[in-house]
């Protein structure tokens, strides 16, 4: 069946995508074990379950020729010291790529592959990040604002969490004298 053309807005500011089909919440107790500092983790839980990000998706069919649509705004924030971040993922098809597109407050794109080969690229409003085919990716907000950013990838991509759930990312971002610094991630094995 022919679909037919249609526009949205999107708020550079806000992120708000307008109209969108589905709001996803990710709560610290969605994240269980991704940050380092489990103890920070545990203390935080006992008294609240902040909102660690939202990405708003335009539903679009999952397939090979369609784009899938979102926006995320990642709060500013940090567990123990280790900043507020996505997930992560790989493709469930792993041979398609994704682009970012950074609109308001400023983090770090961290994106490996499966064999533990590591890359971080600084992004700000304006900056295009573009991530091949094969490379798992997540987002960082190293500012103390709302990080915001727009996300276009192919129909048929898809979601893997499992590995980056089992072992993290290679390398963790966390506040030094007030400063960001990339450390080993001392949870990450090779396969
Ligand atoms: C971006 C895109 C989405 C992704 C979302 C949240 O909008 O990459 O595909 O779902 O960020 O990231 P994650 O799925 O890693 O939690
Ligand atoms: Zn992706």
């Amino acid at each position: 069946m022919l679909m037919k053309p249609f526009s949205l807005n999107l708020n550079f500011k806000t992120g708000d995508l307008l109209p969108h089909d589905r709001t996803n919440i990710r709560r610290l107790s969605d994240m269980k074990g991704m940050f380092y500092d489990s103890k920070s983790e545990q203390q935080i839980l006992e008294k609240e379950n902040p909102i660690i990000y939202s990405f708003s998706e335009k539903i679009l069919p999952e397939e090979n020729g369609h784009l899938q649509l979102a926006t995320t705004r990642i709060l500013p924030g940090k567990i123990g010291n280790e900043y507020y971040m996505t997930k992560g993922h790989y493709h469930k098809r792993p041979d398609t790529s994704e682009v970012y597109l950074g609109l308001e407050g400023e983090g770090w794109l961290l994106i490996q592959t499966e064999k533990g080969e590591f890359e971080s690229i600084q992004i700000r409003p304006g900056t295009i990040a573009y991530i091949p085919p094969y490379w798992g990716h997540r987002m960082v907000n190293t500012g103390s604002v709302p990080f915001v950013f727009f996300a276009v990838y192919p129909g048929d991509a898809g979601h893997n969490y499992g590995d980056i759930e089992r072992t993290g990312f290679v390398k963790i971002l966390v506040e030094r004298e007030g400063k960001p610094v990339l450390i080993d991630n001392p949870r990450w094995k090779k396969e």
